[in-house]
């Protein structure tokens, strides 16, 4: 048994590391030899997730300067373990003083203290967002090598702010804005709801949505081991996500079968509501998945809550906190997706490898801006 810090069976990434420690890192072993492997390839996505980048996160300033370790020899993935650190460089334990002996109500502090007895109070320790750096950082390697092999291109936005929803999905203009928001026309709005939130203390919850084109069809396998649940367990897993929904999601509800089901046609699919899963397996259409972000926990409203003695007192976190999580949570919803994708492609080639192609192979509907 392990305390699960391993995501994937073919693709294994396992983080270690603590917000506040010297350094967090990764192993990814069983990554394809002979991919392209650089420590300047990781920088593009790790800024797009720090910290620092606008006035809307945390302003905590870290250089995410990544370091190989090992598995890559003349600039190539050798096909032995890959070891990636990044060391903290700006972490400020004092704003921490105040909670190690109590709970932030809706944190988990809480929990932590509970499950082990012992807790590193320091920014969260392993259960901030700092973790989730390393997560960027393996799904560059995979984000590659599935570019390269399969043309897979995967691309996520907002797609909710508080009251908030894009009234148009214009996905060229998602890397234009620091809130990766897709509809430039409501950006002064949601800036200044942001500003307004910040200077209240407050924080606010988000909606997340992630594409993957160009996906092959077959990948997943049937029972437990399904493409979509994989992706709602690698989704749910991101700091802060309290639901996933593939494809339509909960609106499936209210849907009727000659509503629901995407017709096949010579030319292509003609809809795209079942998310491109079928059976818990890739049908070569678009896969498109969503995920809720509760807001930031750590805030300076007051709250009520206990210390670990057990006597009620009230609470404000200080620190440089995010009004909304969610945002920097854009690039960890498109490398989550690209490790699930990288797994079930190699577990894919090993299982099936040898089955020839099947036809008819129909074409992914175009992404549909209206609908999604
Ligand atoms: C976080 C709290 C803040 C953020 C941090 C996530 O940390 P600290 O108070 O230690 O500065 O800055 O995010 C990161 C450092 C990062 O790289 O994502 C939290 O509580 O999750």
């Amino acid at each position: 048994m392990s305390a699960a810090n391993t995501f994937g069976r073919s693709f294994c990434v396992t983080t270690f590391g603590e917000s506040h420690g010297p350094a967090i890192g990764c192993v990814i072993d069983g990554c394809p030899p002979g991919i392209a492997i650089a420590a300047e390839d990781f920088r593009h996505d790790l800024e797009r997730r720090a910290t620092g980048r606008s006035r809307f996160t945390s302003q905590r300033r870290e250089t995410d300067e990544v370091e190989i370790l090992s598995g890559v020899y003349q600039g190539r993935s050798t096909g032995t373990p890959i070891a990636l650190l990044i060391r903290n460089t700006d972490a400020r334990s004092k704003d921490y003083g105040d909670i190690a002996l109590s709970f932030r109500p809706g944190h988990a502090d809480y929990t932590y203290w509970h499950k082990y007895g012992i807790r590193d109070p320091r920014g969260g320790g392993r259960s901030s967002a700092r973790e989730t750096t390393m997560r960027v950082a393996a799904a560059v390697i995979a984000k590659r090598y599935l570019a390269e092999q399969h043309g897979i291109a995967i691309q996520a936005w907002l797609s909710g702010i508080g009251p908030y929803v894009p009234q148009r999905i214009e996905r060229g203009s998602v890397e234009d804005n620091p809130l990766f928001w897709p509809d430039p026309s409501q950006l002064p709005e949601i800036e200044a709801y942001l500003d307004g939130l910040r200077k209240s203390g407050d924080s606010v919850g988000a909606r997340l949505s992630v594409i993957a084109e160009n996906v092959p069809v077959g990948l997943g396998e049937p029972i437990y081991g399904k493409l979509d649940s994989d992706i709602a367990m690698a989704l749910m897993s991101i700091n802060a996500v309290k639901a996933v929904e593939i494809g339509d999601g909960v609106a499936v509800c209210g849907q009727r079968g000659s509503e629901h089901r995407d017709e096949l046609s010579a030319e292509g699919f003609r809809s795209n509501r079942a998310g491109g899963i079928l059976g818990g397996i890739s049908s070569g259409q678009n896969i498109l998945a969503h995920a809720a972000i509760k807001p930031t926990s750590s805030i300076l409203v007051p709250g009520q809550t206990l210390n670990t003695a057990g006597e009620a007192s009230e609470l404000v976190t200080r620190g440089r906190h995010d009004p909304c999580v969610g945002i920097r949570a854009v690039p960890i919803m498109e490398a989550m997706l690209a490790l699930v994708l990288m797994d079930h492609v190699l577990r894919h080639r090993a299982q099936c490898g040898g089955v020839p192609p099947q036809t008819p192979r129909i074409a992914a509907d175009p992404f549909n801006p209206e609908t999604h």
